[in-house]
């Protein structure tokens, strides 16, 4: 039996919820944490036709998929019969819940075992429902403990959650994994009128260790304080740690946070389906990009095509795994992202692969023209590194006849715009390999997101005609 050294690996899992580390430990579980990673490989490649067989014995959803298939749980011993296992994507899922109300039929567990409901707010689509059973609730609640532990968040620190507490799961989970480990815990929220502004009274007055949000939020923030005359730096926060969406791996953005605030930003996130969604995180030893914690939830970055796994070094969507949910378990999540892994040395003994430049960003979302991909994250880092960029952008793409042109409309502060146009002319044309017309607007022209930014206007369908 592999994973014998493992503490508390068992299925269906289950967490001891007295325990807490030694103190003076880097880690929750050690042995977990810095083991061969081999060794864990192994571990998990027993574990997955145990989550796989679960769901094709109690969901209508999963049978018929891998009945189509022609594959059966038991037979999948190897990674190469793993990789083989058909990916589940979004819109299988919606059907799902359009077919068979509220949670679609691939919900796992008995009704009487469902502990919390969370949604989604349907921008992108028709709502998606989320049903946790209770024990998984406690293990999310766990594995996202053990994670904050890793980032250095202890118990009795105070963890302010300023993200969207009603359909966003990023604010719940946050919040159990704090309320596990002990802290304390202000589910501040975010989002009603007026809240970021009262926010910067609340940071004052609590001077919280850790704090949750966007990114996006968090550049927001500092705004607001600097028009209320205020420096972020009064907070104290030690830890800033976000998800929902990439900024946290973006140099510039990370850059500006970490000095706006003088603290350390944490990057972490998968997606919602995929609570404990916390499963690709950084550490306070392993700062930049995400590390990937394979005993949680397993983790490929797969060709886009195939879904086959890429080598370590090589770009591509990462697919997720559950390796502990019961309810509404996730097998092989095609996340529709981009990113690149790599297998190094963390720096913080942990043996996990990692994301060293984080989620760059959704597929949809990477702009391709004229030949070239353009991720829009890169021009957002761009900007924000010439001085006088006023904190808001918009990339408008559009079409003449058969030429595709891309322009970006930037905000400049008070600063020499002329210089302003100059630079971000030069800049983007270097990074992103394309003349891109700048546009200078005044500071404040675009409207701030207090959740997940949408910079991009894409708007070749309708231009084409011209
Ligand atoms: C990210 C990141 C990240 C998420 N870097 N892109 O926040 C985690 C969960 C609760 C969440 O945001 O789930 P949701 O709303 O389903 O969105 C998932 C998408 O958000 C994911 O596919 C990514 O495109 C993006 N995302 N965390 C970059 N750290």
């Amino acid at each position: 039996m592999a994973g014998e050294k493992m503490e508390e690996w068992h299925w269906p899992a289950g967490y001891d919820q007295n325990y807490l580390p030694d103190p003076g430990s880097p880690y929750w579980f050690p042995n977990r944490e810095t083991m061969d990673p081999q060794e864990r490989d192994a571990a998990v490649l027993e574990r997955l036709p145990l989550v796989i067989q679960h769901a094709y014995d109690n969901s209508p959803f999963y049978r018929r998929k891998y009945d189509a298939a022609g594959l059966d749980p038991k037979d999948i011993t190897t990674w190469e019969a793993f990789e083989q296992v058909p990916v589940v994507v979004k819109e299988e899922l919606r059907q799902s819940q359009v077919d068979a109300p509220p949670f679609g039929d691939y919900i796992c567990v008995p009704d009487s075992e469902i502990h919390h409901i969370h949604g989604t707010s349907g921008t992108t689509g028709t709502p998606t429902g989320f049903a946790m059973g209770r024990r998984d609730w406690e293990v999310i609640a766990d594995n996202h403990a053990r994670i904050l532990w890793g980032m250095g968040v202890r118990p009795g620190d105070t963890v302010f959650v300023s993200a969207l507490f009603s359909l966003y799961l990023g604010s719940w989970g946050a919040m159990s994994g704090a309320e596990r480990l002990r802290c304390k815990v202000f589910p501040y929220g975010a989002g009603a009128s007026g809240m970021t502004s009262r926010a910067i009274g609340w940071l004052t007055r609590t001077q919280p260790k850790a704090f949750y949000s966007t990114p996006s939020y968090a550049l927001r923030l500092a705004e607001v304080a600097e028009q209320e005359k205020v420096d972020p730096r009064e907070f104290g926060i030690k830890i800033m740690f976000f998800s929902g969406e990439p900024g946290a791996s973006v140099p510039a953005v990370r850059n500006k946070i970490e000095k706006a605030f003088d603290t350390r930003v944490v990057d972490c996130g998968t997606m919602a389906e995929m609570t404990p969604f916390m499963s690709a995180s950084a550490t306070d030893g392993s700062p930049d990009g995400m590390l990937l914690w394979q005993d949680i939830v397993w983790h490929e970055i797969c060709d886009p095509d195939t879904y086959r796994t890429v080598p370590y070094g090589d770009e591509g969507t990462p697919v997720y795994t559950h390796l502990e949910r019961t309810s509404q378990p996730m097998i092989r999540l095609a996340s529709k992202d981009l990113s690149r892994w790599e297998m190094k040395d963390n720096g913080c003994g942990r043996t996990y692969p990692s994301l060293p430049s984080g989620v760059y960003g959704r597929i949809d979302d990477m702009i391709h023209i004229r030949g070239e991909n353009v991720y829009p994250t890169e021009i957002d880092n761009v900007l924000r590194e010439i001085s006088g960029y006023g904190g808001e952008h918009r990339v408008l793409v559009s079409r003449t006849g058969s030429m595709d042109e891309i322009k970006v409309r930037a905000e400049c502060t008070d600063a020499d715009t002329a210089e302003f146009e100059k630079a971000a002319t030069s800049g983007l044309h270097r990074v992103v390999g394309l003349r891109v017309g700048v546009e200078v607007v005044a500071a404040n022209t675009f409207e701030r997101s207090e959740h997940k930014a949408k910079r991009v206007i894409d708007d070749r369908e309708h231009t084409q005609k011209k």
